[in-house]
């Protein structure tokens, strides 16, 4: 009986996506560009089984709203495709403390399993512009390390100069339960008036990003990072209503961190997505020093490398 199994990384925006300028293409205002890491990844399989209807596991367990949503997904390749007789298996690998969405590593792995399972083999660009319409953020972990969304769609591996790289999950777990990231952005393009800004200079941040790159300047495309994010949760908290992913002790993190590099000229910098988990990035010459000095606040860090193989076939 035929099995097809795929693999994908989770990825952390450094220039995030903020808005869509188009809603059922999925179509971003913004460039973005990500690293996927190997702390977390998806594998999902699909199979053939001696049964009737569709099967869904996620994690080992049911789940009937993921399997509608697994369902509705898969017939963005072919309205008319048959789950008769089918299985869909899926597992997140890594630490649940840290909080990071599997909601991306998830619908790259789903779409690369389909495309091959059911035949498709279509190439990046088609594979691209249905995976994103799962998620937004999935069609970054189709690809290893440095990756480009443009808001044409596309997506581009970016060259990643540095092999020392490391990026840490400072786990914070006081936010109570926020609004979704699906609806904060449309909320914040209908009527934060720092948007089109934001738009403006997520354009520059991207193209100077790329110039770090190419000087193979950590400090610069650190900065530009930092300041990415930290205007993004800018463009959060002008919405209305006002959306706040970042508790205090997001904030005290964050300036800790700051503090650090200022100080002890550590070249390490922050980024924060739709929660309020502080991600570092920094090298590894650094890790050690900044765990043990979190360690002494009593608040921990995860870390990870940059994943090297993207989303991939691994069985079948
Ligand atoms: C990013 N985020 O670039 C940004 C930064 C969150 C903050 O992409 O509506 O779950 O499914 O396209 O992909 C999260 O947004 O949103 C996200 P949809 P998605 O990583």
């Amino acid at each position: 009986m035929k099995t097809v199994t795929a693999r994908a990384p989770i990825n952390i925006a450094l220039i995030k996506y903020w808005g869509k300028k188009d809603r059922v293409e999925v179509l971003p205002f913004q460039p973005s560009l990500s690293l996927s890491l190997d702390i977390f990844e998806t594998k999902t399989t699909i199979k053939e089984v001696n049964l009737k209807g569709f099967h869904f596991l996620i994690n080992g367990k049911e789940d009937e709203e993921v399997k509608r949503k697994t369902e509705k997904f898969i017939h963005l390749f072919d309205s008319n495709l048959s789950l008769e007789g089918i299985q869909i298996e899926t597992n997140n690998t890594g630490p649940t403390a840290a909080g990071l969405a599997s909601s991306a590593s998830g619908f790259a792995a789903l779409a690369v399993a389909a495309n091959h399972f059911f035949g498709f083999h279509y190439n990046l660009d088609k594979l691209a512009a249905i995976t994103r319409k799962g998620s937004g953020s999935a069609i970054r972990s189709l690809l290893p390390e440095a990756v480009a969304w443009y808001p044409e769609g596309h997506i581009k591996a970016i060259e990643f100069p540095f092999d020392d790289v490391v990026l840490g999950v400072i786990i914070i777990n006081d936010q109570k339960k926020s609004i979704g990231s699906t609806e904060g952005m449309k909320l914040s393009v209908e009527t934060s008036p720092e948007y089109q800004e934001w738009v403006k200079q997520s354009f520059i941040d991207f193209e100077q990003f790329q110039e770090g790159l190419k000087e193979e300047n950590f400090n610069k495309i650190g900065q530009i990072s930092e300041d990415n994010a930290l205007r993004m949760h800018h463009v959060c908290e002008t919405t209305t209503p006002s959306i706040h992913y970042l508790s205090k002790k997001s904030y005290e993190v964050i300036s800790f961190i700051q503090k650090i590099r200022k100080n002890k000229h550590f070249e390490a910098y922050v980024t924060m997505d739709a929660g309020p988990n502080v991600k570092v990035l920094t090298k590894i010459k650094y890790k050690k020093q900044i765990e043990e000095m979190l360690h002494h606040q009593g608040i921990e860090i995860l870390w990870s490398g940059i994943d090297t193989k993207g989303a991939v076939i691994i069985d079948g």
